[in-house]
């Protein structure tokens, strides 16, 4: 671990040579770049609070008619990464959406995928190429890359729903745009797709010759994952994690290319040590209270909060009822860092 010439010591004439030709010498900056053991990580651990976004989100909706928004949403934003650069963490992206009852947020589609996971009202949809999906709590619907979609309220009270994108990654690509479109004909009501993929372990006969589809599942009931995580939770040892990965039905693997989603049942006063991994996360509290400790940070969470966890960080999460499980919804980066070959687990 040699002591690395600073830039002060170059002569100062050499310096502005050669910064007036577009060249930066790297031993200055090599350990900044490439720290010894663990990244450098200015992503905050912290929780925003429902309770908090839920009556700024509906001041916005008295403030800025949809018309005004096209999408109506408060981010959160990571302190730690610059409020303006709209990043959870450095490359996840999350916001609240607020739809109110009538309104529609005009049909687009764009190069950044998207996931939303409905955090209160009834009434709300999304259609998706044509297919009209419901939106109840809990539910998780996807809207991959290059995909129309719009969403609408066909309830009364306010609807709530948080989006994930692969904004950060996609924007840091120069790679990050948008089309707007007529509304779309809607094809199926409700979504032909619960009837395709009614059953893990069963999939059309035809998708097994047929090319399969790229998105063959674009909604996840909320009522069928929490009953999954109860039945898995009576043949998983104490000790072992209560987890589903959402999965594309069709080929096992990760539904959308970048970012991972997965549901965690917490056993009643159960603590659960996810192994340390190098993806981040954010953490969306669908049921219960508790605490967590992220990288030494202690957090209070309870019903509809949201957690980010920075990369390679040491995770610790409590339910603190004794009686009732609590339920967490999971967004990670790990598919991306898989396909890019540095995703580590650190068992
Ligand atoms: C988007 O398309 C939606 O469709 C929501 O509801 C939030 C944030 C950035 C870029 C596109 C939506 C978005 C977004």
């Amino acid at each position: 671990m040699a002591q690395l010439g600073t830039l002060e010591e170059l002569p100062l004439e050499y310096r502005n040579g050669l910064t007036s030709q577009n060249l930066v010498p790297l031993w200055p900056n090599l350990r900044a770049a490439l720290p010894y053991n663990i990244p450098a990580r200015r992503t905050k651990p912290m929780v925003w609070r429902y309770a908090q976004i839920r009556p700024e989100l509906l001041k916005a909706g008295e403030l800025t008619p949809i018309e005004k928004a096209e999408r109506r949403v408060l981010v959160l934003a990571n302190p730690g990464l610059g409020l303006e650069n709209m990043q959870a963490t450095p490359s996840i992206y999350i916001g609240m959406q607020l739809i109110l009852p009538r309104e529609t947020a005009p049909n687009h589609k764009h190069s950044p995928s998207a996931v939303r996971f409905v955090v209160e009202g009834e009434g709300g949809f999304t259609v998706v190429e044509g297919e009209k999906m419901p939106m109840e709590k809990g539910d998780l619907i996807l809207t991959p890359s290059g995909l129309w979609h719009e969403h609408g309220h066909e309830g009364s009270g306010p609807v709530v729903w948080l989006d994930a994108l692969d904004l950060p990654m996609v924007y840091a690509l120069e790679a990050s745009y948008c089309i707007d479109g007529e509304p779309q004909k809607i094809r199926n009501q409700p979504d032909s797709s619960q009837n395709r993929y009614r059953r893990a372990g069963l999939v059309p006969y035809a998708s097994l010759r047929a090319q399969r589809p790229k998105y063959p599942l674009c909604r996840f009931p909320w009522k069928d994952t929490r009953a999954a995580l109860h039945d898995l939770s009576t043949v998983t040892d104490s000790g072992d994690i209560v987890q589903l990965a959402y999965v594309n039905p069709e080929t096992g693997g990760e539904c959308l290319p970048i970012l991972g989603f997965s549901a965690i049942m917490l056993r009643p006063g159960e603590t659960i040590r996810p192994v340390r991994r190098s993806a981040s996360a954010v953490l969306h509290v669908v049921e219960g209270e508790g605490q967590a400790n992220i990288d030494g940070v202690e957090l209070d969470w309870g019903g509809q909060d949201t957690m980010a966890v920075p990369t390679h960080a040491k995770v610790e999460i409590t339910n603190k009822s004794s009686s009732k499980p609590a339920f967490l919804f999971q967004v990670d980066d790990a598919p991306m860092q898989k396909k890019l070959g540095f995703f580590e687990e650190f068992g």
